[in-house]
């Protein structure tokens, strides 16, 4: 599209908008302010950078073989890059442990050091990015079923030290690049079918977690969360840290909550539970996704979930409180387009909570008036809504509309394809 339409465009939804008493341009502030942390597991199908690594478990599962995976960390930082060249704002990169700067070296988990992770620390300045980080609880002769909660007290202490660990790296991640990184903390136990001693397995996990959480790391360098999950594979009957499970815990603790959208159940919204969560806890972290059947890990799109969850964000005044991260793996498509496509769609749903006149439907609904918030709100979702995001991300440098995928599209041919 032209400069000229888009401005044109522009001009009319701002006079739309400022109908309903909405002012684009401080929603437009206020998005440049949202940081999304990429997961860099998006790039190769979670397999990270260990030599030899085996495949992936933990009952998390990436379905498909498109062409053009990462193979190493220069292509996984070039691919990065490229996502960071399509997205409007500025934006974090979420590492895994597996994702260290190994060489051909084998590094155990428990053995695992900053020195691994210097040259993400050097990548990410020269990228003007910041950085968060993930224990890596799966993939791994020890993580059979059981990790922190497991009987065997030689396998929990194993990933007592892992973690450990990765919070030092996180804390190091924060002071380097001067912005306190989230470590998020999600391990795999669980078991297929019923379980009779369920009150072991969660005492065992408790009892681990104060292990780890009992060392204070500085909080303007760290942020620790702890992230719940209803069911995976092969662990359909019983998963330890469930929900109640991490909630308890993360506010006895003062830890944040990771609420990922695809770990309740299909019907349950964790928009809901925003406004209640923030009552009792000061931060909270997301990972945004979407679940599909026995998947938890779609490509994110603008759907109403999404929508959903960042219209209660800002009407609840949060976005300080809140780290948004991506989760999701598919192989079975371009890659780097699904990064793209997952996290614009992810900042698409923001603009558009930005741009709700909350305050007014606020006032109307204590006033009683619900036909009035109903119209509204129905209103809102056929505005000129995609002007307000092509003129921002002109704005910002940074392709819209057909030329996003053509730039994906070129991407691929020039240089995915010819891995
Ligand atoms: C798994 C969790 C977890 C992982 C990543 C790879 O169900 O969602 O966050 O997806 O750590
Ligand atoms: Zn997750």
């Amino acid at each position: 599209m032209k400069k000229r339409n888009t401005h044109a465009a522009y001009e009319f939804a701002k006079e739309q908008y400022a109908n309903y008493g909405v002012d684009t341009e401080k929603a437009l502030k206020l998005l440049s302010n949202i940081s999304i942390s990429l997961h860099c597991w998006q790039g190769d199908d979670v397999t990270g950078f260990e030599p030899k690594a085996g495949d992936l478990t933990g009952g998390i599962a990436v379905t498909g073989n498109h062409q053009g995976k990462a193979r190493n960390i220069s292509e996984l930082r070039m691919d990065i890059e490229k996502v960071l060249t399509l997205l409007p704002g500025n934006h974090r990169l979420n590492l895994h442990a597996i994702y260290g700067d190994f060489g051909k070296k084998y590094i155990d988990r428990n053995e695992i050091t900053p020195a691994h992770y210097k040259s993400w620390v050097d990548w990410a300045k020269s990228e003007k990015i910041k950085l968060d980080f993930n224990a890596t609880c799966f993939s791994h002769p020890k993580a059979d079923g059981f990790t922190l909660s497991s009987k065997d007290k030689a396998i929990r202490e194993f990933w007592i030290e892992h973690v450990r660990r990765c919070r030092e790296i996180t804390a190091y991640f924060g002071k380097e690049l001067k912005s306190a990184s989230v470590h998020n903390l999600w391990i795999p136990d669980g078991m297929k079918d019923m379980t009779v001693d369920k009150f072991t397995y969660r005492s065992l996990l408790k009892e681990s977690l104060d292990a780890i959480y009992k060392t204070k790391l500085n909080s303007d360098y760290i942020k620790d969360s702890v992230e719940s999950k209803l069911f995976g594979i092969g662990s359909e009957s019983f998963v330890v840290g469930s929900h109640e499970f991490y909630m308890g815990y993360a506010l006895q603790k003062k830890l944040m909550m990771c609420l990922d959208m695809g770990h309740f159940h299909p019907t349950e919204s964790i928009a809901d539970k925003i406004s209640a969560l923030l009552l009792y806890s000061d931060e909270l972290m997301l990972h945004v996704s979407r679940g599909i059947r026995w998947d938890s890990d779609h490509i994110v799109i603008l759907n109403d979930d999404v929508r959903e969850l960042a219209l209660e964000i800002v009407r609840a005044n949060a976005l300080k409180r809140i780290n948004i991260g991506l989760d999701f793996f598919d192989a079975s498509v371009n890659r780097l387009g699904a990064w793209v496509i997952g996290a614009r769609s992810t900042l698409k749903a923001f603009l558009f909570a930005l741009l709700e006149p909350s305050t007014e439907l606020k006032k109307l609904e204590g006033q009683g008036k619900y036909i009035d918030r109903l119209a509204i709100l129905e209103d809102m979702k056929t505005m000129p809504f995609d002007a307000v995001w092509n003129y921002y991300c002109e704005k910002e440098n940074v392709a819209t509309g057909k030329q996003v995928l053509e730039e994906i599209n070129k991407y691929e041919k020039q240089i995915t394809i010819k891995r």
